[in-house]
């Protein structure tokens, strides 16, 4: 992949150097050491670009986002995939109805799965049933991560509950695939992510600790900018190999898969086909628990402004 890449790069130098701009000024991103040491590991002379665009080798990954709608999930998503795959917009209520899947165009195997808001407690408990199927289905034999993406400056109270509630229906293992990532990462200004967490809400930091103190920022503005896709799969990587190089699975995603491989059509086809599952049953509770788990965070905090000012939210 690096090879033919080189020979486009270096139109795209020659063009550069007409227009006045060169590498230096291209590589802002990285510092000189940090930047010998990953060319080193790519086995790649000089090459910058190749750099920039690449992603760490490695096994296939299934990566499913999780979040409220309007965070910036298909933007995150699109970001990692390098192009507009998943439809992103400032209209909250447009878009991800259904749970999509795209794969990442690189020499590693890597699959993007898009879910609407599950997070939000306005959503029904039957549109949140059918899309936790989906997303089952799509990411079986079971997701190696799960990102729970959240905005800088909007934390909210249902998000508070995120990974507590993710637990009710996964099961508690979910959470060492969890990794939070922070959307609008331009609005920083200057400021680290690590700032931002540390002097930040005291919830917002239980929150990452009970995703194992995992962490990384997007800037979705800047969605050429494979360094922090870059960061974010290395994280996954770690995380992958801390679980033994396995990824997460759990009964409905073991009966989702057998479904599947049962099936005489292509995979992507198979995955999106309508199953009577031996799970819907209890998946029912699960999704109750999971909504009264969002939700309750939601009449604490109605109780606790209540006591403070008087006055109740219904
Ligand atoms: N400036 C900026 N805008 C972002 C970023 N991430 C998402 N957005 C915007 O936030 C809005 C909602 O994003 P979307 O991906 O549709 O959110 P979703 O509902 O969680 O899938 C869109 O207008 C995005 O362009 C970011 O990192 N920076
Ligand atoms: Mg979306």
């Amino acid at each position: 992949m690096y090879k033919c890449k080189k020979k486009k790069k270096k139109k795209k130098r020659v063009a550069s150097k007409k227009s006045g701009t060169n590498r230096v000024t291209q590589k802002k991103s990285f510092s000189r050491c940090e930047e010998k040491l990953l060319l080193k590991e790519m086995n790649c002379s000089k090459c910058l670009c190749c750099l920039r665009s690449s992603i760490p080798r490695g096994p296939r990954l299934r990566i499913v986002l999780i979040g409220k709608t309007g965070v910036g999930k298909s933007a995150v998503g699109n970001t990692i995939l390098c192009r507009k795959v998943f439809e992103s917009s400032p209209c909250a209520n447009s878009v991800t109805e259904r749970c999509k899947k795209a794969m990442v165009c690189d020499q590693r195997e890597i699959y993007v799965i898009d879910t609407p808001g599950i997070l939000d407690t306005s959503k029904s408990k039957d549109l949140i049933k059918r899309e936790i199927v989906r997303c089952i289905q799509v990411s079986a034999p079971g997701p190696h991560a799960f990102l729970l993406v959240i905005q800088i400056g909007r934390f909210t109270i249902e998000e508070q509950r995120s990974v507590q509630a993710l637990q009710e229906l996964f099961g508690e293992e979910a959470s060492k695939y969890m990794i939070v990532v922070f959307t609008h990462g331009d609005a920083l200004r200057g400021q680290t992510v690590e700032d931002y967490v540390k002097t930040g809400h005291a919830e917002l930091r239980r929150v990452i600790q009970s995703c194992g103190s995992r962490y990384v920022v997007f800037d979705n503005s800047d969605i050429k900018n494979r360094v922090q896709v870059r960061r974010l799969i290395k994280k996954i990587d770690e995380m992958v190999a801390a679980n033994g190089g396995e990824c997460f699975t759990q009964e409905m995603f073991i009966e989702a898969e057998q479904k599947i491989q049962q099936q005489k059509v292509e995979r992507a086809v198979a995955e999106l086909l309508e199953y009577q599952f031996s799970f819907l049953g209890s998946l029912d509770n699960r999704v109750a628990l999971f909504q009264q788990v969002l939700m309750e965070g939601l009449h604490e905090q109605a109780a606790l402004d209540s006591d403070t000012y008087g006055y109740k939210i219904n």
